[in-house]
């Protein structure tokens, strides 16, 4: 399978986007090699529960040994491997291995199983898959091992941390064998190193398909939005950033997150879990300056932060985003936490809007921020395209430098999910202030955002639907008033089917090997489904059901 299956920038936008200055021709292997050279020994990364403390100088030797231990291994430039890793140090030595080489880790988060992971593979035609043994009471070498006997195409599976059990371990792997071709192109020099408008990674989209769409990321547009974010979120070699989110997700490694730390020098501290109880010592023994939260958990932290015994007096700037952060709980972070409010409006496609720490308290609290560059464009539109009038409501449509003209071998989804002149098409529903700041107003894409995890409805109605006694199912999203929205499953069973429980339809999903954000939270059996206009199913007046609005009386 060829990466030419990226659609990828015409050369016009691509000269101007140098020309400005945005794209600078730097690769993420050169990057860290750089800042080992200038301060090989400040720490880029600590991970408390391991008790590493790897300095830029170690990291970059780290990366160097692996990416020559892959290589023997014959994993090859433009190669796809799926990285599925909790957050510990070795993340980023996997990762910045994998571009050193050229090869393309595909990011998998912690959360999901048999489903998924075999999808990844089989997709993305990957030669290798990363796992640590055990993380949050699950064995990741048993879904290793299914997907290995599914997928013969996966060549390899490596251990990073933890016993290995039959497989082999990344520690290994790093010993390189005598002869092996140590040295691993860093720069664009020429030869066969990975390039700077090459693809770096492949990102996973929260979608509205049956399947995640794989977004392709070049090193040229992904450090843009590093060195763009850095600027607006005052990020600097003298920042501690503690990655609280699974570090694979594209808000934590990018916004201004762990890669955007490592670009200015600073210290990423790796934090096991988000709750504030594995949190807020780390704030305090590391003196943490900056974190990204998603709107349920940072409504934890409000409500923990007064009373804890912890120093939480470094922490200059959360960042919230993923899902709308309410007005209200927006305006209690400074309050509790003694720090700055960001919030962060971004999507793995590319766009990320920030509010600027200088903006007034009423622009921080009630919009989701303005886009990283100049050059984002933002268009409005109706239902036909047409721009709406300025102020109003509309499609978010956005085009730019960082911002992927195409997912990955999908040339199918590119025809709906971008214009013919290469806008793509965010299915936020939005309106532009005349500060030109977004507040986002809802959404038309057929997804559920359980608190920042985006579950595409298709994925969830397929899964319920492989049931032999599911005549029909439809999957909507009902309001919860801490994660925001859940998913709840309406289901028509066959004629003459043994009856079933909710709790039956919850473990059959399951067990066909889901992540468990993606399990229905409720489940309602219904003889038929609201009907629109032209006979198709009304998911606007299911959502108005879940919602408790006007309930489904049977028959209707
Ligand atoms: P994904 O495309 O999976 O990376 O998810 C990005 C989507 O998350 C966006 O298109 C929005 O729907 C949603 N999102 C991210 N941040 C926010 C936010 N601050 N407020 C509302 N929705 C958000
Ligand atoms: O939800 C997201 O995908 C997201 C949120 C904030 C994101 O990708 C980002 C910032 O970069």
């Amino acid at each position: 399978m060829s990466t030419d299956a990226a659609p990828t920038w015409p050369a016009e936008f691509a000269d101007r986007y140098r020309a400005a200055g945005h794209w600078r021709g730097e690769t993420f292997g050169g990057m860290l090699r750089r800042r080992a050279e200038a301060h090989p020994d400040r720490i880029a990364v600590v991970d408390p529960v391991a008790g590493h403390r790897w300095s830029y100088a170690e990291l970059d030797r780290r990366a160097d040994r692996l990416a020559a231990g892959f290589l023997a291994r014959d994993i090859a430039k433009g190669d796809r491997v799926v990285v599925h890793l909790p957050n510990v140090a070795e993340f980023f030595e996997v990762i910045f291995a994998l571009f050193r080489i050229g090869a393309l880790p595909v990011f998998a988060l912690p959360a999901h199983r048999e489903t998924e992971i075999r999808y990844f593979c089989e997709f993305t035609g990957a030669v290798a898959y990363v796992i640590s043994a055990e993380h949050a009471g699950y064995d990741y070498r048993e879904l290793a091992a299914r997907t290995r006997a599914e997928v013969p195409a996966l060549r390899h599976v490596f251990v990073a941390t933890g016993d290995p059990g039959g497989f082999e371990s990344l520690a290994d792997v790093a010993e390189a064998p005598a002869g092996a071709p140590a040295d691993v192109a860093e720069e664009p020099a020429g030869g066969d190193g990975p390039r700077p408008h090459e693809l770096a990674f492949l990102q996973l989209s929260g979608g509205s398909t049956g399947v995640p769409k794989l977004i392709p990321r070049t090193h040229d547009d992904y450090i843009y939005s590093l060195r763009g974010s850095n600027e607006i979120c005052g990020v600097d070699e003298n920042s501690v950033y503690l990655c609280a989110l699974p570090a694979a997700h594209n808000f934590p490694l990018s916004s201004p997150g762990s890669l955007g730390t490592l670009y200015a020098g600073g210290r990423v501290v790796l934090c096991p879990r988000p709750s504030p109880d594995a949190a807020f010592p780390l704030i305090e023994r590391e003196r943490v300056t900056v974190t990204g939260l998603v709107p349920p958990l940072a409504l934890l932290w409000i409500a923990a932060a007064p009373g804890t015994a912890h120093d939480l007096s470094s922490l200059d700037v959360l960042l919230v985003g993923g899902a709308k952060f309410s007005e209200e709980a927006a305006r209690r972070v400074g309050p509790a936490l003694g720090c700055t409010l960001q919030q962060v409006f971004g999507m793995a496609e590319g766009l990320v809007n920030y509010t600027r720490l200088d903006d007034p308290v009423e622009t921080i609290v009630t919009t989701q921020g303005r886009p990283i560059s100049p050059d984002d464009e933002i268009l409005v539109v109706d239902d036909e395209d047409h721009e709406v009038v300025p102020g109003m409501t509309g499609h978010l449509l956005t085009r730019g430098p960082y911002t992927i003209r195409g997912y990955w071998n999908a040339p199918e989804h590119n025809a709906r999910s971008f214009t013919d002149d290469g806008f793509y098409r965010t299915g936020d529903i939005v309106r532009v202030t005349t500060t030109g700041h977004l507040v986002v107003e809802g959404r038309a894409k057929d997804q559920i955002n359980r608190g920042g995890e985006k579950i595409a409805a298709e994925e969830v109605e397929n899964h319920i639907l492989a049931h032999p006694s599911v005549h029909d199912a439809n999957v909507v999203a009902e309001p919860d008033p801490y994660l925001g929205e859940r998913v709840c499953a309406y289901v028509i069973l066959r004629p003459g089917a043994d009856p079933l429980k909710a709790l039956a339809v919850k473990r059959f999903v399951r067990e066909r090997g889901l992540a468990a954000y993606k399990i229905p939270d409720r489940v309602e059996f219904v003889d038929a489904f609201p009907q629109t206009g032209v006979g198709k199913v009304s998911k606007k007046d299911l959502r108005a059901a879940a919602a408790g609005g006007t309930p489904l009386s049977p028959g209707t």
